[in-house]
Formats: structure tokens, sequence, C-alpha cells
């Protein structure tokens, strides 16, 4: 039978397949500084000398401000770990780990588990690459399967090519004006058409990249002529192969996109799916822009920035800031002149680095406009609550920053034309080797790099206290928020969880301590952004033992588990019913895990029973009834 490239790659690296699941090997890992910490204290848990992967690669990226000690001793034990166990580390300032991955080691045909959502990125290149949290890339490392729901394979279908000004960014706006942060769930987006032969690998890696924000397994583009070139500009012609769907593969459901009809569009404040054409918001004064992070870092986003800036000031009202996405990027803008051209209209020029996309800084002023060319504009992420951030391309980003308003690109006259080079310029001397023989490196631990809290067995029985009602869509950015303060405390889950849902309730975390076993309520999509395992860990040290909701997102869901926390489904009715302060009682749990009988749930103010339902797969089964994901390895490997 005709099949799908995901289709294929799921086939070819398939340890064990049932209804709801599949089992796949994974070939390569990746790990940031921000979730590789907590990542690789976990792979020392379980305990084993080398990794088992082809290759895994640690990255140091997001935390790179270093106002205290706590970055710097992080870097230091990641650069130690990596050495010791097997893992090529890139240092801080040789850039964003999806960008780097893209241009130095992302093959196609080959699956890729990162600790990051943004992980897809390397889908541009032909590859599974799927996001996953700390923990279970720590597994992967271990050599054992990663297991995701069966996908749906939807295809997309690009027809013509795009018009002057408009650009990757806006093919993935459009997609989630159509189909919203819910639409991607379960599912994995295959791009095909004749439309797929007009886009260079950068813009390919920007669409699948912000498929994350449909909250999709993994987007993917098939590898041909031009990720041939592409590999062979980055001197790694060997690493290419062909892979796309078979003639006649069928999708699940197919969505087309007429990239001729496209027009410039921007997600409206806070969220990536609040999507309206640039021109409808035209002429609205724009105090910030920011150009970069792993959507839109690469050369040839920078290269049309520098040509649209040459010979042009920016607005005396607006903050341009510009993070290129990698050391390669940056030190062609230098060698090439456009990076003159960028300073010379009066840009500032950031570290290669993931920076403001994760609050790291230029936090914009009070009810500011700040135009980004992220992927998230959740509220609250830039650090300054108050300001409206709007995602757009970095053709629109340009524009608004020359003019101060939102402005249609199309505006600025003729389109410059860039071509990606022949040959990039290669360096790789801030990627270090592991060595030959770990045994002997000695792993550096700074005082603030704690244990790893665990938690035990699962109770059979659970009274608890709903601490928060939530509506849909909550990201990880409210339930364990970022930025410079609460970042450094990303090894330290007794520090960070003070934080949880800080941004929401700022005696969140006090009252969860005092109330005892808790639980959250919320609606649909509960958890959608980030991979931030954090997110589970902490609320877990605050004694939350489950989160009731409508329906979660992915990586979320899995990373509950992962650490012990019942996702449980609840009905609208009873998510109607319950409130916050009321106690609720779980009974005959470990029957429910089972799938011998129902998970029984009662009001214990009303007395009246609660609809709601505990679908978990046998793996599933055996993680939470052990209270975890480590306990369950500790369980099957010994020790
Ligand atoms: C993000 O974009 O939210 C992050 C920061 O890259 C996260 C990872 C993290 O929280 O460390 C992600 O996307 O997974
Ligand atoms: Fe870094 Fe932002 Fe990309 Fe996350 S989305 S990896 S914070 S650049």
């Amino acid at each position: 039978m005709a099949k799908t490239l995901a289709q294929k790659i799921i086939d070819s690296h398939a340890v064990e397949k049932n209804d709801r699941e599949c089992a796949l090997r994974i070939d390569q890992t990746l790990t940031q500084d921000a979730t590789g910490t907590m990542a690789y204290l976990e792979f020392e848990a379980i305990g084993i000398e080398r990794v088992r992967t082809e290759l895994s690669v640690s990255y140091v990226d997001h935390n790179t401000l270093q106002s205290g000690f706590e970055n710097a001793d992080d870097h230091r034990f990641l650069q130690d770990v990596a050495r010791k166990y097997g893992i090529w580390f890139s240092r801080p300032g040789n850039g964003i780990c999806h960008q780097v991955h893209l241009e130095r080691f992302a093959a196609p045909g080959k699956t890729l588990l990162g600790s990051d959502s943004h992980t897809p990125t390397a889908g541009g290149i032909g590859m599974l690459a799927i996001g996953a949290g700390g923990l279970d890339v720590a597994s992967a490392m271990a050599g054992m399967p990663f297991s995701i729901p069966r996908p749906e394979v939807v295809g997309v279908i690009l027809k013509n090519r795009l018009g002057e000004w408009v650009s990757a960014k806006d093919v993935i706006l459009e997609l989630l004006r159509r189909l919203t942060v819910k639409g991607g769930v379960g599912r994995i987006f295959e791009y095909a058409g004749d439309g797929v032969k007009t886009l260079s690998v950068p813009e390919r890696a920007t669409i699948t990249n912000m498929g994350a924000e449909l909250g999709a397994t993994t987007s993917i583009f098939p590898s041909d002529g031009v990720t041939r070139a592409f590999l062979a500009a980055q001197g790694r012609r060997e690493s290419w192969k062909a892979c796309a769907a078979d003639k006649g593969a069928v999708y699940d459901e197919t969505v087309e996109i007429d990239l001729a009809a496209i027009e410039p569009l921007a997600a409206c404040p806070h969220s990536p799916d609040n999507v309206s054409p640039v021109r409808e918001l035209a002429g609205r004064p724009v105090d910030q822009v920011l150009i970069g992070s792993c959507t839109n870092s690469s050369l040839k986003d920078l290269m049309l920035v520098a040509a649209v800036l040459e010979g042009r000031k920016i607005h005396p009202d607006v903050s341009l800031a510009i993070a290129p996405g990698s050391r390669q990027v940056l030190s062609m803008l230098a060698q090439n002149g456009a990076l003159a051209h960028i300073i010379g209209a009066g840009a500032r020029i950031l570290e290669t680095a993931c920076g403001p996309c994760i609050g790291m800084g230029q936090a914009p002023r009070t009810g500011a406009v700040s135009v980004r060319t992220f992927n998230r504009n959740f509220h609250g992420r830039s650090g300054t609550a108050s300001a409206g951030v709007f995602l757009a391309s970095p053709e629109t980003a340009v524009a608004c920053a020359l003019t101060g308003r939102v402005t249609d690109p199309r505006e600025l006259g003729k389109c410059p034309a860039i071509r990606l080079p022949g040959k990039f310029a290669i360096d790789d001397s801030l990627i270090i080797p592991p060595a030959a023989d770990g045994s002997r490196v000695e792993v550096t631990r700074g005082p603030n790099i704690k244990p790893l809290p665990r938690r035990g067995p699962m109770e059979d029985s659970l009274e608890l206290t709903v601490l928060l009602k939530l509506e849909d869509n909550v990201t990880t950015d409210d339930i364990m928020p970022a930025g410079a303060k609460i970042l450094p405390l990303r090894s330290n889950i007794d520090a960070i969880s003070r934080y949880v849902f800080s941004g929401i309730d700022p005696d969140f975390a006090s009252r969860a301590r005092d109330a005892g076993p808790g639980c959250i309520l919320a609606r649909d999509n509960y958890g959608q952004g980030s991979s931030r395992e954090h997110a589970a860990l902490a609320p877990m040290h605050l004694g939350i033992k489950a989160v009731f909701a409508r329906s979660f997102a992915r990586i979320h869901r899995s990373n509950l588990i992962n650490f012990g926390i019942l996702p449980v489904t609840v009905s609208a009715e009873a998510y109607a019913a319950l409130g916050k302060g009321e106690r609720v009682s779980l009974t005959g749990i470990r029957a429910a895990i089972d799938g011998k009988a129902g998970l029984k749930a009662q009001d214990l103010e009303k007395g009246t029973d609660l609809d709601c339902s505990l679908g978990v797969s046998d793996r599933e089964r055996e993680i939470l009834k052990q209270g975890g994901l480590l306990n369950f390895i500790k369980s099957t490997v010994g020790g």
C-alpha cells in the first residue's frame, strides 16, 4: 500500500505498534540548557554509562544572561556531562538549538527527539522530529524507544509560489488561522504538492517549527533536490537521501494552500492563532520590533532584513533588536557586509540565542506594541504583562521598524531577491566532541543544581482540593513561567516551584503547600506550548496529584504521567459542577489505571459523582502505577 512519508519513517523505526501507540527507535536527541540540566540529572539517575543513540547533542541557548552564578554553573555541568556520556556539546554563542541542528546535524529519514517543543524544525529537512519532556529524552538517550499516540497524517498540499514580500511565516500563520492552536493535536502535518520545491530548507523549517503552535505531534517536508543543495552547501552531502510519500499515498485529511493567494499575516495578542491580515492592522504605532528566534533567524531571513535596511534608518520611536539564529549566520552576515547595513540602520545586535523569545531581556515598555518574528505571544511571556505582542514575518517586522507603525511590507516597493549561498561558512569549533573514554570525566555541580525530587507509587484513593479553576488553552508559560528571574532556577525544583502559576495567582505555591494534596481544573488543551517538564515536576513537588481537564496538549500530558500526576478527562458537566476551593475524592485509582473499572470521582461538597475518565495506554498504566517514568525505568532496568 502506498504510504505517506511520515508513515514510512514511523514504520522503519517502529519497535512496537498497537492500536493506540507506536514506539519508535530514536536516532538522534537534542537538549537545550533550560530543559537539559533536568534531562541529564534524569539520565544520570537511569544509570547508563554512555548514550545509546547515533547522535546526541546538548545545546546552550536559553539561559545565557548569566545575571548570577546559576546559568554559568549549569553550562559547566552540561559540558562535563556531555563529555562524560558521549554527547556533543554546542557552547553558548554557537546558536539556537534548532537552527544549529538544522545546519550541522539534522538528516532526512531519521528520527530526532528533543527536549524542546520546537524540535520539529528539523522536519524542514525531512526528519521525523518530535518534542518531548526531558525525561523522555533521557530515556531515549538510554536507548529506550519513544512512544507517540498513533497519529493522523494530514497532507498539506502546497500549490503555486509565494508572492513578493510574502514568506514562509505567513504560510504557517495561515494554517493557524484556519486550524487554531488545538487543530494539530494528535496529528502530523506532511507537506506535499508542487509548491514544496519553491521553498528553501530554512523556509520549510520556519513552517515545521511553528507547526508546534498547532499542537501537532510534528510536521515534515519531503527531502528533495532543494534539501540536497542545502546539505551540500553545509558540507554534508553524505547526510542526504531522497525521502517522499509514495505516489498515491492517502492522507487521513488534506488541506490545500495556494501559496500565491497568501498575503502578509500577523498573530495578534495573545495567541498564535489570533491571525489577521497585516493590512487590516496597519497604522497602529509600534514600540518594539524583535527579529530572531528559532522560527525566523536563518541567513535567508536576516539577509532579507539587511537588504531592506540598507541605506535606511529605523523609526525614532522603535527599538529594533536582532538575534541571529547561529554563529554561522552571524559570521556570514559579518563577512558579506550585511551586518553593516543592519547596524547602520540603528538595530541593536543581540547574542545568537533565544534571548527575548523566552523573556531573557528586551521586555517592552508598559502597554507597548511589540512586533516579533517569534512563534509564541502568550500573555506575559515578553516580561511585560501589559504589552501586546504581534507575531509576523521578517518582511513585516522590518517594515514596521522603518515606519514606526504596523505596515504591510508590500508598501515598501520592490522586494529584494535573496538567494542562499552555494557554500555556508563552516566552523564547528564551538561544538565540543565527547571524550573517547568518559569514565574519568568529573562532573562539576554548582550549588543551585539540586537532586531530582521523586514521588512514591500511585495511591489507590486521594482527597484533593481544587486549587485553581481555569479556562481553555492554559499554556505551560502560565503553569511554570520563564523569563530572566525564574529561568535560572530550572535546576532547583524546590526553588522554582514557588513560581508555579505565579502570573495567574501569586499565592498559588503557598496555598498549594498548605492545602495538602491538590488538583487543577481546566477546560480544553491544557498545557499547550512548551515541553518544559518543570510544568509537571514543580506542581508535583507542591503536592498536585491530578489535573482534571476537558483535554490535554500532547507533550504536557506525557509530562504529567512521567511525574505521576493523573491526567483526568472531565465532562463539561463535571467541569461546571466543580469550583475552586472545593474538595474531590478519587477512589479505585489503581483499578481505573488498569482499565478494570471506571475512575470514581466524587464532589465532596455536594456528595455527587463526577463524570470523568482516565484513558491511558498499556505503557502509561505501568508508569502511573509506579508513580512516574523514572520509578518505572528503575524497576525495569534495576537500581
Ligand atoms: C519555549 O519556547 O517555550 C521554550 C523555552 O523553548 C520551551 C522549552 C523550555 O521551557 O525550556 C519549549 O518550547 O519547549
Ligand atoms: Fe528558544 Fe524561543 Fe525557539 Fe523556544 S521558541 S527554542 S525560547 S527561540
